[in-house]
C-alpha cells in the first residue's frame, strides 16, 4: 500500500516505541529492495556448504531470498530487530569434560517464540490495510544481510552480525511491510580489521575467512552447531573428537571476539535465562497445558502481524518456575551422565526440551551429541549410562554409545560392546561396535 509522506515517519516512530515498550531498542528499517549479496549466498549454497540443511537449497526458497516480493506481495519496507540474550556463561564448565555444553540462545525459552510474539506485539501498531508478516529464523530471509543493511552491525569473519557497542549475542527477526517506511543508513564499516581469534579458536576450522568480495565463509558441515542442531544421521567419526563436550551449539567463534569481550550486552528479557535443574518450562509452553493453544512460529511465520492478543496471553502465564517436574539436569551446567540420562527417558526429555529450541535436535539426535560428549570426557564413570543407551531403539543413539564407549576403552566398557555385538542386527551399528572393540 501507498503512505503519505507524512504519515510514514510517524508510522516508523511509533514502530520504534512499540518495540522499546516490550524491551527491545535496536530497531532498523531497510527498503525490501534486492539484496546486494544473492550472489554471495548462492556461491555457498553451490559449494555444498550448507550440507544436509536442504530447505535452504531449494531453487524457489533461494529466488524469495533474492525477492522478497514473492512472499509478501507488494512489501516496501523490513522492520529488522535485534534482541539480545543472556551473555554469561556458568564458571567452569566449558573446561570440565563431565560437562555438557549448551549455547548460551538454547538456555532459555525457544526464541522463535519469545520473539515471534514480541514482532506481533510491534506490528500491532501498524494499521489494519498494512500488510505484516514477522519472521524469526522462520522464512527464506537473509536476516543477517537485511540487519547490516538496516544499519544493525557488521559480518564478522565468524559470520556473525557484530555490533561494536553490544557485540554479537543477539536474535534477529523482521517483519516485512507494504508500506514505505524510511530507511536507516546501512553499516558501511567492518571492525574485525586484521583479528582473526575466531577463526584461530574453531575446533573444527569451519570459518574459512573472507571470501574475494568480502563476505565471510563458514562451512557449516564442519561446525558443531551444524552437527549438534541440524545435521540427521551419524556424525562424521574425525569431527567427534573436535567437539569436546558441547552438545548443542557452539559459541566459542562469539566466545573469543572482542567485541563481546567488551561490550556483551545483558538481555533483559526473562524467559532467556537458563533453566535450572528440573525447572518447569515457563510462559508459552505452561499456556498450551493450560489449554490456552498458541500458534507456533517455525516453519510458518505467516503471521499478519497484528495478533497482539497472543502475547497478552503471554504476560499472564502467570509464575511456573521453579516447580517441580520429571527430573533432568537443566540448561546452565549439566553432567554429561545426566543429559545423557534424560535423552534416554521419553518423559525425561520432554520435560527438559519442552518450549526450548534444543527439541530440535530430537531426542536420538540430542542423545548422539551428548555420547560423543562422554566419548570425549573417557571416563569409566560413563560406563553404566553408555551401556544402557546401547540398547536404545535408535540405531544411532546405539552406534554413537559404541563410539564413546571404544573411547572409553575400559574392560567395562569392551564387556558391554561385545555382549551388544552379539545381539545387534542393524548394520551400521555392528560396524561401530566392531570398530570399538578394535580400538
Ligand atoms: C542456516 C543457519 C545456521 C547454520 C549456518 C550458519 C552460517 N554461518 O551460515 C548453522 C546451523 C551452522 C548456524 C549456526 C548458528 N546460528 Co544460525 N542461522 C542460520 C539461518 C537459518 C540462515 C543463515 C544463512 O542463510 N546462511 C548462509 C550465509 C551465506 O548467509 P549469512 O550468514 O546470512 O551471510 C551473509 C553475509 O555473508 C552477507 N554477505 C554476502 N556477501 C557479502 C559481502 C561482504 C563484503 C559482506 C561484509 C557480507 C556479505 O550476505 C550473506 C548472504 O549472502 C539464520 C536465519 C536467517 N534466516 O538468516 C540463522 C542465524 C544466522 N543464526 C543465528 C544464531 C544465533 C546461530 C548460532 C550462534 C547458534 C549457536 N550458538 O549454535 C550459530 C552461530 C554459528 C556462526 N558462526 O554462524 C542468528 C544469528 C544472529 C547474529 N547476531 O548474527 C540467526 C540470524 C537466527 C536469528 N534469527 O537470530 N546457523
Ligand atoms: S560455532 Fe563453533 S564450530 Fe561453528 S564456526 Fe563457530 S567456533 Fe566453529
Ligand atoms: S573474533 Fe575478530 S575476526 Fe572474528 S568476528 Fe570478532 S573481531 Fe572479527
Amino acid at each position: 500500500m501507498s503512505a503519505g509522506e507524512g504519515w510514514a515517519p510517524e508510522l516508523a516512530h511509533r514502530v520504534r516505541e512499540r518495540a522499546r515498550s516490550v524491551g527491545i531498542d535496536r530497531v532498523g528499517i531497510v527498503s525490501a529492495d534486492a539484496s546486494p549479496h544473492l550472489d554471495a549466498y548462492r556461491r555457498w549454497i553451490g559449494a555444498d556448504h550448507h550440507g544436509s540443511m536442504a530447505y535452504l537449497a531449494r531453487p524457489d526458497a533461494v529466488e524469495r531470498r533474492g525477492d522478497l516480493s514473492r512472499t509478501v506481495p507488494g512489501v516496501r519496507s523490513v522492520i529488522v530487530v535485534a534482541e539480545p540474550y543472556d551473555p554469561d556463561d556458568s564458571p567452569g564448565v566449558p573446561d570440565d569434560p563431565s560437562m555438557g555444553v549448551i549455547a548460551r540462545y538454547a538456555r532459555g525459552r525457544d526464541y522463535h517464540k519469545v520473539l515471534a510474539r514480541k514482532l506481533r506485539a510491534i506490528a500491532g501498531v501498524l494499521p489494519d490495510e498494512v500488510v505484516a508478516r514477522a519472521y524469526v529464523d522462520t522464512g527464506p530471509i537473509l536476516e543477517r544481510d537485511l540487519a547490516r543493511r538496516a544499519g544493525l552491525g557488521w559480518h564478522g569473519k565468524n559470520t556473525m552480525l557484530i555490533h561494536p557497542r553490544r557485540g554479537s549475542y543477539c536474535f534477529l527477526g523482521v517483519i516485512l511491510v507494504d508500506v514505505a517506511l524510511p530507511a536507516d543508513p546501512p553499516f558501511e564499516a567492518d571492525y574485525c580489521g586484521s583479528c582473526r581469534a575466531c577463526l584461530d579458536a574453531c575446533p573444527t576450522g569451519a570459518l574459512l575467512g573472507r571470501d574475494e568480495s568480502g563476505a565471510p565463509i563458514m562451512d557449516a558441515r564442519r561446525c558443531i552447531s551444524y552437527l549438534t542442531i541440524e545435521h540427521r544421521g551419524a556424525i562424521p567419526l574425525e569431527l567427534r573428537p573436535l567437539m569436546g563436550n558441547r552438545v548443542f551449539g557452539c559459541d566459542i567463534c562469539q566466545e573469543v571476539c572482542p567485541w563481546n569481550e567488551r561490550f556483551a550486552e545483558e538481555s533483559s528479557e526473562p524467559g532467556y535465562a537458563a533453566r535450572r535443574p528440573g525447572e518447569r518450562p515457563t510462559g508459552v509452553e505452561a499456556e498450551v497445558e493450560a489449554g490456552v493453544e498458541v500458534e507456533s512460529a517455525r516453519g510458518g511465520g505467516a503471521s499478519t502481524g497484528k495478533d497482539v492478543s497472543a502475547e497478552t496471553r503471554a504476560d499472564a502465564s502467570g509464575e511456573t518456575r521453579g516447580v517441580a517436574y520429571p527430573a533432568h539436569p537443566g540448561t546452565e551446567a549439566p553432567s554429561l551422565i545426566e543429559l545423557l540420562e534424560t535423552a534416554l527417558d521419553e518423559a525425561a526429555w520432554d520435560s527438559f526440551s519442552k518450549g526450548s529450541a534444543i527439541r530440535r535436535a530430537g531426542r536420538a539426535g540430542f542423545a548422539c551429541n551428548v555420547c560423543v560428549g562422554l566419548g570425549n570426557w573417557g571416563s569409566p564413570e560413563a560406563v553404566p549410562v553408555l551401556s544402557a543407551a546401547l540398547s536404545d531403539p535408535e540405531p544411532l543413539v546405539r552406534a554413537h554409545a559404541a563410539w564413546a564407549l571404544g573411547r572409553v576403552g575400559s574392560v567395562e566398557a569392551r564387556a558391554a560392546v561385545s555382549s551388544r555385538a552379539s545381539i545387534e542386527s542393524d548394520e551400521s551399528v555392528a560396524e561401530e561396535l566392531a570398530a570399538a572393540l578394535e580400538r
